[in-house]
Protein backbone atom coordinates (compact mmCIF):
# COMPACT_ATOMS: atom_id res chain seq x y z
CA UNK A 1 0.00 0.00 0.00
CA UNK A 2 1.61 3.47 -0.95
CA UNK A 3 1.36 6.52 1.79
CA UNK A 4 -1.47 8.97 2.12
CA UNK A 5 -0.68 11.94 -0.15
CA UNK A 6 0.02 14.72 2.54
CA UNK A 7 0.52 17.43 0.78
CA UNK A 8 -0.73 18.82 -2.84
CA UNK A 9 0.90 21.45 -4.87
CA UNK A 10 -1.26 23.33 -7.51
CA UNK A 11 0.26 24.90 -10.11
CA UNK A 12 -1.52 27.64 -12.32
CA UNK A 13 0.48 26.95 -15.14
CA UNK A 14 3.39 24.30 -15.65
CA UNK A 15 5.52 27.09 -16.22
CA UNK A 16 5.85 27.82 -12.72
CA UNK A 17 7.38 24.13 -12.11
CA UNK A 18 10.96 25.43 -12.25
CA UNK A 19 10.73 27.72 -9.38
CA UNK A 20 9.42 24.73 -7.04
CA UNK A 21 11.86 21.83 -8.05
CA UNK A 22 13.63 22.50 -5.28
CA UNK A 23 10.45 22.50 -3.10
CA UNK A 24 9.40 19.18 -4.22
CA UNK A 25 13.15 17.97 -3.97
CA UNK A 26 12.83 18.68 -0.13
CA UNK A 27 9.54 17.65 0.25
CA UNK A 28 10.81 14.16 -0.74
CA UNK A 29 13.68 14.42 1.04
CA UNK A 30 11.84 14.44 4.27
CA UNK A 31 9.50 11.73 3.31
CA UNK A 32 6.60 13.75 3.19
CA UNK A 33 4.36 12.37 0.43
CA UNK A 34 3.34 14.86 -2.03
CA UNK A 35 1.82 15.32 -5.18
CA UNK A 36 1.82 18.38 -8.25
CA UNK A 37 -1.10 18.95 -10.53
CA UNK A 38 -1.58 21.62 -13.23
CA UNK A 39 -4.82 23.77 -12.27
CA UNK A 40 -5.27 27.64 -13.57
CA UNK A 41 -7.80 29.66 -11.39
CA UNK A 42 -8.63 31.05 -14.68
CA UNK A 43 -8.17 28.92 -17.33
CA UNK A 44 -9.86 25.85 -15.53
CA UNK A 45 -11.74 27.02 -13.03
CA UNK A 46 -13.76 24.10 -12.22
CA UNK A 47 -10.74 21.51 -12.19
CA UNK A 48 -9.28 23.99 -9.79
CA UNK A 49 -12.92 23.49 -7.66
CA UNK A 50 -13.01 20.11 -7.71
CA UNK A 51 -9.58 19.50 -6.40
CA UNK A 52 -10.15 21.89 -3.37
CA UNK A 53 -13.55 20.05 -2.87
CA UNK A 54 -12.27 16.35 -2.80
CA UNK A 55 -9.07 17.41 -0.97
CA UNK A 56 -9.47 16.98 2.18
CA UNK A 57 -11.61 13.72 1.70
CA UNK A 58 -8.77 12.32 -0.03
CA UNK A 59 -6.42 12.97 2.67
CA UNK A 60 -4.51 15.64 2.11
CA UNK A 61 -3.43 17.74 5.09
CA UNK A 62 -1.78 20.75 3.44
CA UNK A 63 -2.00 22.25 -0.02
CA UNK A 64 0.55 24.67 -1.49
CA UNK A 65 -0.70 27.02 -4.27
CA UNK A 66 1.43 28.47 -6.87
CA UNK A 67 0.27 31.11 -9.41
CA UNK A 68 2.08 34.16 -11.13
CA UNK A 69 0.19 37.43 -12.65
CA UNK A 70 -2.95 37.93 -11.49
CA UNK A 71 -2.71 35.12 -8.62
CA UNK A 72 -6.10 33.94 -7.68
CA UNK A 73 -5.38 30.37 -7.22
CA UNK A 74 -4.77 30.27 -3.71
CA UNK A 75 -7.50 32.15 -2.82
CA UNK A 76 -10.33 29.97 -5.27
CA UNK A 77 -8.44 26.72 -3.68
CA UNK A 78 -9.07 28.49 0.33
CA UNK A 79 -12.66 29.54 -0.66
CA UNK A 80 -13.86 25.90 -0.97
CA UNK A 81 -11.43 23.75 1.61
CA UNK A 82 -11.07 23.83 5.00
CA UNK A 83 -7.56 22.70 4.77
CA UNK A 84 -4.92 25.24 5.32
CA UNK A 85 -3.50 26.64 2.31
CA UNK A 86 -0.12 28.32 1.39
CA UNK A 87 0.43 30.52 -1.20
CA UNK A 88 3.27 31.35 -3.39
CA UNK A 89 3.11 34.15 -5.98
CA UNK A 90 5.10 33.46 -8.84
CA UNK A 91 7.99 36.45 -10.33
CA UNK A 92 7.19 35.46 -14.08
CA UNK A 93 5.37 38.90 -15.30
CA UNK A 94 6.51 42.29 -16.27
CA UNK A 95 5.96 43.01 -12.48
CA UNK A 96 7.95 40.94 -11.21
CA UNK A 97 5.45 38.93 -9.32
CA UNK A 98 4.43 42.00 -7.36
CA UNK A 99 1.30 41.77 -8.99
CA UNK A 100 0.92 37.72 -7.84
CA UNK A 101 2.38 38.43 -4.46
CA UNK A 102 -0.53 41.26 -3.66
CA UNK A 103 -3.19 39.06 -5.19
CA UNK A 104 -2.43 36.44 -3.24
CA UNK A 105 -1.60 37.83 -0.03
CA UNK A 106 -5.08 40.34 -0.04
CA UNK A 107 -7.10 37.94 1.20
CA UNK A 108 -10.95 39.05 2.37
CA UNK A 109 -11.70 37.94 6.56
CA UNK A 110 -12.60 34.96 6.70
CA UNK A 111 -11.00 33.07 3.78
CA UNK A 112 -6.89 32.83 5.18
CA UNK A 113 -4.13 32.43 3.12
CA UNK A 114 -0.78 31.66 4.18
CA UNK A 115 1.46 34.04 2.09
CA UNK A 116 5.28 33.21 0.99
CA UNK A 117 8.35 35.19 -0.67
CA UNK A 118 7.69 35.41 -4.43
CA UNK A 119 9.50 32.95 -5.96
CA UNK A 120 11.56 30.09 -5.56
CA UNK A 121 12.60 30.60 -1.96
CA UNK A 122 8.85 31.20 -1.23
CA UNK A 123 8.68 27.61 -2.65
CA UNK A 124 11.07 26.26 -0.31
CA UNK A 125 9.55 27.92 2.34
CA UNK A 126 5.63 26.57 1.45
CA UNK A 127 7.38 22.92 1.72
CA UNK A 128 8.91 23.72 5.40
CA UNK A 129 5.60 25.59 6.41
CA UNK A 130 4.02 22.42 5.32
CA UNK A 131 6.07 20.38 7.06
CA UNK A 132 5.79 22.39 10.48
CA UNK A 133 2.01 21.85 10.12
CA UNK A 134 2.59 18.08 9.82
CA UNK A 135 5.11 17.93 12.34
CA UNK A 136 2.35 18.59 14.80
CA UNK A 137 1.35 15.23 14.79
CA UNK A 138 4.71 13.74 13.79
CA UNK A 139 7.62 13.68 16.07
CA UNK A 140 10.01 12.60 13.51
CA UNK A 141 9.31 15.19 11.39
CA UNK A 142 10.09 17.22 13.76
CA UNK A 143 13.35 15.77 14.43
CA UNK A 144 13.68 16.23 11.03
CA UNK A 145 13.09 20.28 11.22
CA UNK A 146 15.26 20.49 14.47
CA UNK A 147 17.74 19.62 12.48
CA UNK A 148 17.45 21.80 9.37
CA UNK A 149 17.87 24.68 11.90
CA UNK A 150 21.45 23.08 12.81
CA UNK A 151 21.99 22.79 8.81
CA UNK A 152 21.30 26.75 8.62
CA UNK A 153 23.12 27.38 11.06
CA UNK A 154 26.16 25.55 10.18
CA UNK A 155 25.84 26.82 6.80
CA UNK A 156 26.00 30.71 8.10
CA UNK A 157 29.38 29.62 9.86
CA UNK A 158 30.82 27.79 6.61
CA UNK A 159 29.65 31.40 4.80
CA UNK A 160 32.12 33.31 7.56
CA UNK A 161 34.81 31.54 5.73
CA UNK A 162 34.57 33.48 2.67
CA UNK A 163 34.95 36.75 4.23
CA UNK A 164 38.48 37.93 3.81
CA UNK A 165 40.28 36.47 7.56
CA UNK A 166 41.70 39.93 8.08
CA UNK A 167 37.91 41.51 8.64
CA UNK A 168 36.43 38.70 10.35
CA UNK A 169 35.39 39.23 14.09
CA UNK A 170 37.47 36.60 15.87
CA UNK A 171 35.38 33.73 17.48
C1 LIG B 1 -0.46 32.03 -13.98
O1 LIG B 1 -0.06 32.72 -15.10
C2 LIG B 1 0.50 30.88 -13.85
O2 LIG B 1 0.59 30.48 -12.52
C3 LIG B 1 1.79 31.43 -14.39
O3 LIG B 1 2.63 31.91 -13.33
C4 LIG B 1 1.34 32.60 -15.25
C5 LIG B 1 1.68 32.43 -16.71
O4 LIG B 1 1.22 31.18 -17.17
P1 LIG B 1 1.62 30.64 -18.63
O5 LIG B 1 1.12 31.66 -19.61
O6 LIG B 1 3.12 30.50 -18.64
O7 LIG B 1 0.92 29.30 -18.76
O8 LIG B 1 -1.78 31.57 -14.09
Amino acid sequence: MTAPTDVGIVLGSASDWPQVEAAAALLEDWGIPFEVVVASAHRAPKRVQAYAREAAARGLKVIIAVAGMAAHLAGVLAAETTLPVIGVPMPGSHLNGLDSLLSTVQMPAGVPVATMAVGAAGAQNAAIFAAQILALGDPKLKERLKRHKAELEEEVARQADQIPAAYRRGE
